[in-house]
């Protein structure tokens, strides 16, 4: 479960990040482009179709065991306090997450293309 975490984590979030961080002004919006693959990806994360990604979604996209908890993965991107319950990510949330790995990480839209869309398969 750890092992499947750490694979999760890593191909999603540090990827292409070895020697090209560059800030960018925080609260940057993402462009019509960048947006797009955040969607897209987002539709495609939320297997129930609700407008949230939980856990269960992600056990579903991963094909993961029933007793497998991405809740620690996901807080990652819960902006809200987590501390309670399971750990719900609305669109906004999800945007607002890439909006800033885009501002922090990625030195174009190129690349958080290439890289966010390359990590879902969209
Ligand atoms: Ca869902």
């Amino acid at each position: 479960m750890e092992a499947l975490m750490k694979k999760v984590k890593d191909a999603c979030e540090k990827r292409g990040t070895t020697g090209l961080l560059k800030l960018g002004k925080v609260g940057e919006l993402l462009s019509a482009e960048c947006k797009a693959i955040v969607e897209k990806a987002f539709a495609k994360l939320d297997k129930t179709g609700d407008g949230i990604i939980t856990s269960e979604d992600l056990r579903k996209y991963y094909s993961a065991s029933d007793d497998t908890n991405f809740d620690a993965y996901l807080a990652n991107f819960d902006s809200s306090d987590a501390s309670a319950g399971p750990v719900e990510v609305t669109k906004a949330e999800f945007i607002e997450h890439y909006t800033k790995q885009r501002a922090s990480i990625y030195p174009t839209d190129e690349y958080f293309i290439t890289s966010v869309g390359g990590c879902w398969g969209v």
